[in-house]
């Protein structure tokens, strides 16, 4: 029989390859603030439109469903919740707290282990100055955890909820444990098909749907600015190899996964081999720079290559030649939807 799966935020970018990766092998039962992509209804089992705030609606879904997998994605951006940070926190906290709560109920009920797996994020890192961004290169999980964001704070403690509630909820009066938090640390993700919103990283992807729209591009941060990124179907492969995982080969919880490492201006001048017409300037946004100025240049994949074997399909020059720019050419030619 097939496994149900519940997907929040599945509206979002990587709800999108997530529920198209996962339809075939499971019943995917979706929540969204926004109605589900048309596209991806036929893919679902049950999709619910509405909010992860509303207790009595995440409740109704653990009632009507038996999950083995949760993929909890639905998260305020970083250049969203620090426009609302008090906002952002309940989202993307009291949010998270629903949802363990139910899939901690529901694994007690049945008895049985149920896999929670996290989308984290390198806004959890906060360098003090662009020396030591400059010097540290690829980062290590346990280094540089002093966020300057809200969403940065708000992943790094929902890192930590995940850990309580999977290792010492209610300090395991039974020492039983219940959810199998699982968590990847994403970088900048670009994603041909859809953009993202509300993010500091989105200067890449907007570059790239511009120039495939034949728009001009205005970029918010400085032609130096170099932070990790990540293609979308890396991404998905890495949730999935993540969670297929055998929970005894995972001596960490919390996982970084590379991509590639390049700068606003690298990113530019490869986008621009391809639409010869694209035309760039910058206009840095000072709030927006600051906050990926503490982002890291790269990170360190050691811990997921050793546990579970990571490796990036895509580097920075196959994500824009083999990936971006040919799926770009054919949904914006109107042969993909
Ligand atoms: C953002 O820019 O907020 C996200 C992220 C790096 O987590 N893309």
């Amino acid at each position: 029989m097939k496994q149900n799966i519940l997907i929040t935020g599945a509206n979002g970018e990587v709800g999108h390859g997530l529920i198209t990766a996962l339809a075939k092998k499971a019943n995917l039962v979706t929540l969204d603030i926004k109605p589900l992509d048309k596209k991806l209804a036929s893919l679902v089992k049950k999709t619910y439109t509405g909010d992860i705030l509303n207790k009595k609606l995440v409740k109704e879904i653990f009632r009507r469903f038996d999950f083995e997998t949760v993929y909890h994605l639905a998260a305020l951006l970083s250049t969203s919740a620090e426009k609302n940070p008090a906002f952002a926190q309940t989202i993307n906290v009291t949010g998270t707290v629903n949802l363990l709560d139910q899939a901690i109920l529901q694994s007690q009920k049945r008895k049985k282990i149920m896999k929670f797996v996290f989308p984290s994020s390198i806004a959890v890192y906060g360098l003090p100055d662009l020396p030591t961004k400059e010097k540290t290169k690829k980062i290590k999980e346990i280094e540089y955890l002093n966020p300057i964001t809200m969403y940065g704070i708000n992943k790094l403690y929902c890192e930590k909820l995940g850990i309580y509630y999977s290792n010492y909820y209610q300090l395991l009066a039974n020492s039983k444990r219940y959810i199998d938090f699982r968590c990847v640390r994403f970088p900048g993700l670009i994603s041909a098909d859809t953009m993202p919103t509300g993010g500091t990283s989105d200067f890449a992807p907007e570059m790239l749907h511009a120039a495939a729209q034949g728009k001009n591009y205005i970029c918010f941060v400085r032609p130096d600015t170099t932070i990790p990124f990540m293609a979308m179907p890396d991404a998905i492969k890495s949730l999935l190899q993540l969670t297929e995982s055998p929970r005894k080969n995972l001596k960490n919880q919390i996982y970084n996964v590379d991509g590639f490492s390049a700068s606003a201006k690298e990113i530019e001048l490869i986008i621009k081999k391809s639409y010869l017409k694209f035309k760039m300037s910058y206009k840095v946004d000072k709030m927006r720079q600051r906050i990926v100025d503490t982002w890291p240049t790269d990170v360190d994949n050691s811990l997921a290559r050793r546990d579970w074997n990571w490796k990036p399909e895509f580097n920075f020059i196959n994500t824009f030649t083999k990936y971006l720019i040919p799926s770009a050419k054919l949904i914006y030619s109107g042969h993909k939807h």
